[in-house]
């Protein structure tokens, strides 16, 4: 067989426009040469359905193995006590809870997709929002932060057997205690989805979900730096006082339920070499350089915010205490989508994004979403990010300005160009 160079050169059509250009959209960031090699290995070519040492095929003694240590790390990570590493998505392993922990037509409660929440906790577009009953809790008008008093008054007026807690676009940490006392007063569960700070979780940067959620789940490709995928955990302190959908109310028949409704109950045969991958990254997230690493991704997002302030424009919330930032370009008179576009033209990757009570559509929008775990990994420090908000400032105030764009595209491939990809 020949190489298709059809799809060899479009990968390497890619690789120059990754190379090249500023990468701010907020889930993304850059794998290692050992995270890649992992997920490009032959472990590919194994079926293992079922668990370690539970397989329902022969030859998964060597797959066993790497899916343990895969376990063993997520959970040394986040100090969980239980962990399922096979979800092919956080999508997965947010319908595997869904399916665990309810009946068809049960009451979930999230966060709004348009105030910054996610697909999967609601949306009447998602099988969230179709096979279960949704409500939503959204962002306080003037605060622009988590109304966690409206969360109260339509969990207690609700009494939803899931209270769903993260987002896609909120960029300040979660109260988790003030959750869990809200889940307590109505038997509710707690889902924590910490698909977007979850490197931030795990190096202590950020507020502990493990101590108060029962059932945490993640992506694995976005701060936490590793393949895409998805993780499902069980905290230390798990219990279930409310005897729900499973008996005994303990971690081992939560965990038992969790198992089933990935495997057989959502998917099919686990990626074994995306598992292999996660555990690598897993391996490298357990490392002092991440933790540097994540240290340095919250500084430049920080200052990002700050530098966009000090040139007029609006964050929501004020601010930023992840790695994320939400502007509201209502004041400069662009729209989420003329921006995305226009950025993306001077080789800067964002992506337009819905705001608090935005009057736009999602495909049009008022705001745009940037992150800098990408950038980070890139090796972009606290003195270059200044520059970085004058070329997006100077592509936003120029927004027709086709040759003044290309100019900073210019700019941002000098910038870029000789930086190394990987990110070790
Ligand atoms: N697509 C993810 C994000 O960009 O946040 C959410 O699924």
């Amino acid at each position: 067989m020949s190489r298709d160079e059809i799809i060899f050169n479009l990968i390497d059509e890619e690789k120059k426009r990754q190379l090249q250009g500023i990468e701010l959209i907020a889930s993304e960031n850059f794998v290692s040469n050992d995270v890649m090699l992992s997920m490009g290995s032959i472990l590919t070519n194994k079926y293992a359905e079922g668990l370690p040492d539970k397989r329902y095929y022969g030859g998964c003694e060597i797959v066993d193995q790497v899916e343990k240590i895969a376990i063993k790390r997520a959970c040394k990570l986040f100090g969980a006590e239980w962990a399922n590493v096979q979800p092919h998505s956080g999508a997965q392993a947010n319908a595997s809870v869904l399916l665990a922990c309810l009946n068809p037509g049960d009451k979930i409660l999230g966060f709004d997709l348009s105030h910054g929440g996610h697909l999967t906790h609601g949306s009447t577009v998602n099988f969230s929002g179709k096979f279960y009953k949704s409500f939503f809790y959204g962002v306080n008008k003037k605060t622009e932060l988590i109304d966690y008093e409206q969360m109260e008054k339509i969990a207690k007026k609700e009494r939803p057997k899931l209270i769903i807690c993260g987002a896609s676009a909120y960029s300040r940490d979660w109260d988790y205690p003030r959750i869990r006392h809200i889940a307590d007063k109505i038997n509710a569960l707690i889902l924590a989805d910490i698909s977007h700070p979850a490197g931030l979780i795990a190096t202590k940067l950020l507020n502990d979900p493990l101590k108060h959620c029962h059932i945490i789940t993640s992506t694995t490709h976005k701060t936490l730096r590793g393949p895409r995928g998805g993780i499902i955990m069980l905290g230390q302190n798990f219990e279930n006082p409310f005897g729900l959908k499973w008996k005994n109310g303990n971690l081992k028949s939560m965990a038992s339920l969790l198992d089933s409704a990935v495997f057989p109950g959502t998917q099919g045969g686990p990626l074994e070499h995306v598992i292999a991958s996660k555990a690598v990254a897993f391996g490298e997230a357990l490392t002092e350089e991440y933790k540097t690493y994540m240290k340095q991704v919250q500084k430049n997002s920080s200052l990002m915010a700050k530098e966009l302030i000090n040139r007029n424009y609006s964050i929501i919330s004020g601010g930023t205490d992840n790695h994320s930032i939400l502007i509201n370009l209502n004041s400069k008179n662009v729209t989420g989508k003329m921006a995305e576009d226009k950025l993306c033209k001077a080789d800067i990757t964002v992506n337009k994004n819905m705001i608090p009570f935005d009057k736009e559509s999602p495909f049009i929008t008022s705001g745009i979403r940037i992150g800098t775990p990408a950038i980070t990994t890139r090796g972009i420090k606290e003195n270059e990010i200044s520059t970085i908000v004058d070329m997006i400032d100077k592509v936003i105030s120029n927004i027709n300005n086709d040759k003044i764009i290309s100019e900073v595209k210019i700019e941002v491939n000098k910038l870029m160009v000789n930086r190394p990809l990987f990110a070790w």
